[in-house]
């Protein structure tokens, strides 16, 4: 549990160290867009194989899980000040909720490893209810900080 708590605050931490990185909110935009895209893309992976969409693979399930941990850090820093004005569905909220929207950023990470123990335990009902939660994680944000 320390160590979760570890790699989330380290997650935290180089968002805003990196936070200059970006030339101007479009390229900032389109970073987090990518990365989102990729979550995606993994994300509906797994949810075919646990509805019976396509055949499970545990291997394939393991490394969907593990790709969407590793990018659940990747998205935050593409958040820089200003940056809801753009080709963005990304809401003003988030900058004036920081602390709100950082709360809903760790829940997803912390999700997100757990995805990862429940895939490699070879537990399908457990890797249903991981991934439900982060699934819900996903949708909490969305609901209050995105566009629709
Ligand atoms: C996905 C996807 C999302 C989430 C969300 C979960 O596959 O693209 O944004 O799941 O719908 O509720």
């Amino acid at each position: 549990m320390k160590k979760t708590l570890l790699l989330v605050t380290a997650g935290l931490l180089s968002t805003n160290v990196l936070a200059s990185n970006f030339d101007d909110n479009q390229e900032a935009i389109e970073y987090r867009k990518d990365v989102f895209g990729l979550i995606a893309y993994n994300f509906s992976d797994m949810k075919a194989m646990l509805k019976g969409e396509k055949d499970f693979n545990q291997q394939l399930f393991e490394i969907r899980a593990n790709n969407v941990k590793a990018l659940s850090t990747m998205p935050w820093e593409g958040f820089i000040q200003g940056s809801d004005k753009g080709d963005t569905d990304a809401k003003a909220d988030i900058w004036a909720d920081g602390a709100e929207f950082k709360q809903k950023a760790q829940t997803f990470e912390q999700n997100a490893i757990k995805l990862v123990s429940a895939a490699q335990s070879g537990d399908k009902k457990a890797m249903k209810k991981a991934f439900g939660m982060t699934g819900k994680s996903c949708k909490s944000c969305h609901d209050d900080f995105k566009k629709d």
